[in-house]
């Protein structure tokens, strides 16, 4: 018999979860056979989620992408022929030369997102192709515009507790995630602390898993947090629970937020959340109480806060009750939103700017719907001809599908799509190119959830012609005639580079982690990297761009109760066995998640005369969808849950969540408002 060759190489999960795990391929003649959590690497702990732990039946999975395809048939009708590499990326840098000479190289436009956070497959080769093209550049506000700005305005930047602390933490307020289905390796300290007698408060519209194991459960409704917060900060006040001390020496901006949070009792705060004021007094003694007696109060903040209207003030509001009752002072104090503002990222280096001859024109990601049918024109610039799309599937993840659907099917608009998958997006595209998975390339990680620096080494070769995204952008520098040398820097430069001397490459070789240098209480006695290096409750920065200063409760674009036309605010928040878009297309997951459903409560089905396990229409006036309507205590009164993103073409009508949600932004940062949005649901 023949003997097969065993190897297990170190990697990292290269999904867009706060995680960022350190795992172990075991590769068996070639074939990746298995992948396993690394019990090396503390936050890990030896354990992945189900999804990752199938990672190998999405890398060796039948519908990979094995060649370039080019479009036979018409616009998102999927239909393709396989072409060679050469052939393909001729063809794509002629029409990009094209498009530069007639109307300039910002009628192209980058597209991408996570598909990986890996720092050298998302925007490192990508983004100096880019800059040399002198392409339009894309503002990356997907997902966490709103909030990233919320605490950078507060805190000074993504910092905060170091996740491992949380463990000892006495009380933990989890804020807007579920962490059992998106933030797994969190919530293991989470459980840690509640054996030890914490207390863990979930606020949450939805009564998920996580609030299931919590012990008490706010359901406020979408988009409502600022005010609860100011309650709570008004509460703090009434009863003296304050570390004066603290706010006078580390803050800014106190006399302002006092008066604001005097304004918000209890009963006004409960009017808008739709809760009990009894709830707010009794989540308020819990936080106030921590001061004095009961240990170290901790919030795990997550961003479905910050996908509605107000999400940046929301992001605010909470950013300050810290420094109100000196959580700080101990390690197991604070809060975290994203730790990820903490590395030495050498991003100039990676990215190269310099490469841009002249200034470009931003678009934003949230409204490529929109942007996609607008004319050419002084105030927008050239109208947008071209796409390239990477780490990304905009048909199924962007709000208002409609409009982003029939941008796609501009016949006049070149689409070019790497992937790894026949997505909802590739079937769009004029050219697919065919891109490996993390067991196939190099990449080097931060994480937005722990602090350590992870490298994940390629286990297996690339799949049939499959190549990393680095070197499709290499390549295709090449057929453009670009020269520049840094275009050529092969992936292990790419990692080396992205940290420079800041992070010891030799261990992360030897281990696959290395641990960032940080304090364990990093503000215990002020220092935050905000301009007056205080916990900024007053924003001088937001007051000169005309904003409010304090953070406020701005109420949704679409407030639950009033139209009477769409009486129902829908979210979307994330299944747990998907990643966004990702993983829809793995069987033995989708067979978990089952249909695309929507959770409704007992009264409103009643009211409706829907019955579980009907197949619903879900509507507003942009557009509709059917799934599958689960009546379950899940959801609250007034409120629908419609679960993860589904791939369109795999949903029960072609169509999926977004086909509802809005282009309206938020008020800060320029974010998408997924969970500010009204439905009605019918019976089909
Ligand atoms: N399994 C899995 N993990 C994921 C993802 C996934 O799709 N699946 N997505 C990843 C991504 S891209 C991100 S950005 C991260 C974080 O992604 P998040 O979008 O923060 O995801 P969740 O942790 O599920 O938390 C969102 C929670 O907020 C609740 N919520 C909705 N509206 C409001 C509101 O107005 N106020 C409050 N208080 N809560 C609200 C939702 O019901 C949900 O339980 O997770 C990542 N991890
Ligand atoms: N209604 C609603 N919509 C939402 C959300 C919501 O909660 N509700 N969440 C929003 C959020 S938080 C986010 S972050 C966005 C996520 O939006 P996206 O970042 O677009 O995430 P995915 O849908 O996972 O799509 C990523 C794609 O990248 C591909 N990919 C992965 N690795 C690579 C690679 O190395 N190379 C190439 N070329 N491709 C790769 C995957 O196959 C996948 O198709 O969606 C947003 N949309
Ligand atoms: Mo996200």
């Amino acid at each position: 018999m023949k003997a097969t060759a065993v190897t297990r190489v170190l990697g990292a999960c290269p999904h867009d979860c706060p995680d960022t795990c350190s795992f172990i391929t075991t590769v068996q003649d070639g074939v990746a056979v298995k992948v396993q959590g690394n019990p090396a690497h503390s936050h890990t702990n030896g354990g992945l989620c189900t999804k990752v732990s199938r990672y190998t039946e999405r890398t060796h999975h039948p519908d990979r992408l094995l060649t370039p395809l080019r479009r036979i048939g018409p616009k998102g009708s999927g239909q393709f022929a396989p072409v060679t590499w050469d052939t393909a990326l001729a063809a794509i840098a002629a029409r990009l030369t094209a498009i530069t000479q007639s109307s300039g190289p910002q009628a192209i436009l980058p597209y991408s997102y996570a598909g990986t956070i890996g720092l050298v497959q998302s925007e490192g080769m990508a983004a100096r192709f880019f800059n040399r093209l002198g392409a339009s550049e894309l503002a990356r506000t997907i997902c966490s515009m709103a909030g990233t700005e919320g605490v950078t305005h507060t805190l000074g930047g993504k910092v905060g507790m170091r996740v491992e602390f949380y463990a000892e933490a006495k009380l933990i307020l989890i804020w807007g995630s579920n962490s059992i289905g998106s933030n797994l390796h969190f919530w293991r300290y989470a459980q840690i602390a509640k054996r030890n007698g914490a207390k863990l408060i979930c606020i949450d519209p939805r009564r998920t898993e996580t609030a299931d194991k919590c012990d008490e459960h706010i359901a406020l409704l979408p988009g409502t947090d600022a005010a609860l917060a100011l309650a709570l900060m008004h509460e703090l006040i009434e009863n003296d629970w304050l570390d004066h001390d603290y706010i006078e020496r580390y803050t800014s901006g106190w006399t302002q937020l006092r008066e604001r949070a005097l304004a918000w009792t209890p009963e006004r705060a409960a009017r808008v959340c739709g809760i009990d004021a009894g709830q707010i007094r009794s989540l308020a003694r819990d936080y106030g109480a921590s001061v004095q007696t009961r240990g170290p109060a901790a919030i795990r903040v997550n961003y479905g806060v910050q996908r509605a209207h107000g999400g940046g003030n929301a992001v605010r509001a909470i950013a300050c009750l810290p420094a109100l009752i000196g959580a700080w002072r101990h390690r197991a104090g604070g809060v975290l939103l994203s730790s990820s503002g903490q590395y030495p990222v050498q991003r100039a280096a990676l990215e190269q700017p310099q490469l841009r001859r002249s200034p470009s024109r931003t678009i934003n990601m949230s409204t490529i719907g929109d942007d996609l049918l607008r004319p050419g024109s002084q105030h927008f610039g050239p109208r947008i001809e071209s796409l390239i799309v990477y780490n990304s599937n905009p048909v199924a993840v962007a709000p208002q599908s409609s409009k982003v659907v029939e941008g796609f099917s501009r016949e006049d608009l070149f689409t070019v799509v790497l992937e790894q998958f026949q997505t909802d997006t590739a079937d769009y595209a004029d050219y697919i190119l065919p891109a490996t998975t993390q067991l196939e390339h190099w990449d080097v990680h931060l994480s937005y959830g722990h602090t350590d620096v992870l490298l994940n080494r390629p286990a297996i070769a690339p799949l049939g012609e499959a190549k990393p995204n680095s070197q499709i952008f290499r390549d295709l520098a090449c057929h453009m005639g670009f020269t520049e040398p840094c275009l050529q820097d092969d992936d292990e430069t790419l990692c080396r580079t992205a940290y420079g001397d800041a992070v010891n490459f030799d261990e992360l070789l030897k281990q696959g982690f290395t641990r960032l240098p940080l304090p364990d209480a990093p503000y215990a006695e002020g220092g935050f990297p905000t301009v007056s290096g205080r916990c900024e409750f007053y924003s001088e920065r937001l007051a000169a761009a005309g904003l409010d200063g304090i953070p406020d409760y701005v109420p949704n674009y679409e407030t639950p109760g009033s139209s009477t036309r769409y009486p129902l605010a829908m979210i979307s928040p994330p299944a747990r066995n998907f990643l966004n878009s990702s993983f829809v297309n793995v069987k033995s997951l989708r067979d978990i998640e089952g249909e695309p459903i929507l959770e409704m409560h007992a009264s409103d089905a009643a009211a409706r005369g829907l019955e579980s396990g009907c197949i619903v229409r879900v509507t507003n006036d942009r557009g509709e969808y059917r799934c599958k309507l689960v009546i379950s205590a899940r959801a609250r009164p007034g409120v629908v849950n419609g679960l993860g993103i589904w791939w369109r073409k795999l949903g029960l009508d072609g169509k999926n969540v977004n086909e509802l949600t809005s282009q309206r932004l938020t008020d800060m940062g320029g974010g998408p408002t997924f969970y500010d949005c009204l439905v009605e649901v019918v019976a089909t």
